[in-house]
């Protein structure tokens, strides 16, 4: 029958796809599988069964707890008011300790104590999270790449709310649960240190978010603008380069002088996210603790005037 691509493709329905096997026992994998046909369109059709273990339990488990904690602490804020709770959800807040708790691991609850369990337990998730989606590589005798991206993620996470607090001597220094209340806490450290815009891993980071966003549009265009050649069967034409990524690799050279490879350009977005979060830990690891402004900073660097 005709080439399938994502336009055309016919949604499989039969028994449920368990997958290749893996090096461990299967009692892991929960739930009965079942198809969706508008899942079916916008991915594989096919739900379940998921893969739990011990990580994923902790996870979710510590995850849902830090959730409650912020929600539960949000609601007791408005009196446990339910429509005051919706109504202002989006300005509520669950605050760090205050200045004089300095490092505190035991302040009162009400002043950071709830802040500081729920940053333990959606520490603990998110790194149980991690470590996941390591052992499931593993499993599948994958590379680590995904684990590794992700670490940068919480690198970044870990500076803000767990590093650079210690550097500065106190919890207060770090985020705020809450909508707006961590989006009011960005811009007072921005204009705290000096406009994060004269910070240079601020700007690096800038390079590499909206780099990705540029690389993702370019790649995601290219293959799905040779997918009628084949050139969407990516890995196997990294190895057997057919006439889909002959004439995707064309259209660039032809574009702009200079084409990647079907394997560089995942080279590409995988160190520009990476990069994005590990440039941007790196500057705000530097603020407060090696510069105080980041203006005066551009200044005496001949970066500002
Ligand atoms: O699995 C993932 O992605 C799908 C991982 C992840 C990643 C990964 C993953 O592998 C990678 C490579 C990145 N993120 C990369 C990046 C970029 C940097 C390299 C950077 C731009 C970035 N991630 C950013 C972000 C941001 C922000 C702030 O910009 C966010 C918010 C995220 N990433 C978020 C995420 C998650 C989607 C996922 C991920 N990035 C990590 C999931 C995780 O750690 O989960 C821990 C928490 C839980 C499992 C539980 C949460 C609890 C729920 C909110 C409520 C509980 C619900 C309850 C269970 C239901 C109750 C039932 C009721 C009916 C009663
Ligand atoms: O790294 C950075 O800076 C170096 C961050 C960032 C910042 C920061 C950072 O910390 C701050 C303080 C600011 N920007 C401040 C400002 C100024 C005030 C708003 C203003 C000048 C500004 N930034 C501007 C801009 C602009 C523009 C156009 O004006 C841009 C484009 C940017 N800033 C861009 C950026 C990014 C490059 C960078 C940054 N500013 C942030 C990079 C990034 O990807 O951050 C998101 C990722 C994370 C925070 C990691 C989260 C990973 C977690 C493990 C996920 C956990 C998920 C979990 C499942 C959640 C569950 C929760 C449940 C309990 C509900």
């Amino acid at each position: 029958s005709a080439y399938q691509n994502i336009f055309t493709q016919v949604q499989v329905r039969s028994h449920p796809e368990a997958g290749v096997p893996t090096t461990e026992s299967d009692d892991w994998r929960i739930g009965t599988p079942f198809f969706s046909y508008w899942i079916g369109k916008i991915g594989n059709a096919q739900i379940g069964p998921m893969h739990l273990g011990w990580t994923g339990i902790i996870s979710l488990f510590s995850g849902f707890l830090a959730f409650e904690i912020i929600g539960l602490n949000m609601l007791a804020s408005v009196n446990w008011n339910p429509i005051r709770f919706i109504g202002e959800l989006p300005w509520l807040a669950l605050n760090p300790p205050s200045i004089e708790q300095g490092l505190n691991i035991l302040p009162p609850l009400n002043d950071g104590g709830w802040w500081l369990i729920a940053g333990f337990f959606l520490t603990l998730s998110v790194i149980m999270w991690c470590v996941r989606s390591y052992l499931r590589a593993k499993a599948l005798g994958l590379g680590t790449h995904t684990t590794w991206a992700f670490a940068s993620a919480i690198w970044l996470y870990l500076v803000l709310g767990f590093i650079r607090p210690i550097m500065m001597g106190s919890w207060s220094e770090a985020v705020p649960f809450g909508i707006f209340p961590h989006l009011d806490w960005t811009g007072a450290f921005s204009i705290t240190y000096g406009n994060l815009f004269y910070n240079p891993f601020h700007c690096l980071s800038i390079v590499f978010l909206y780099g990705s966003t540029l690389l993702f549009a370019m790649h995601a265009a290219t293959i799905l603008a040779t997918s009628r050649y084949g050139a969407d069967r990516e890995v196997e034409q990294i190895t057997d380069r057919g006439t889909g990524s002959e004439r995707a690799a064309l259209f660039w050279r032809w574009t702009m002088g200079f084409n990647a490879t079907m394997e560089s350009i995942h080279r590409w977005a995988w160190w520009f996210a990476v990069l994005t979060t590990l440039t941007g830990g790196i500057g705000i690891l530097l603020t407060g603790t090696v510069v105080d402004s980041w203006y005066d900073w551009a200044i005496a660097h001949n970066y500002a005037r």
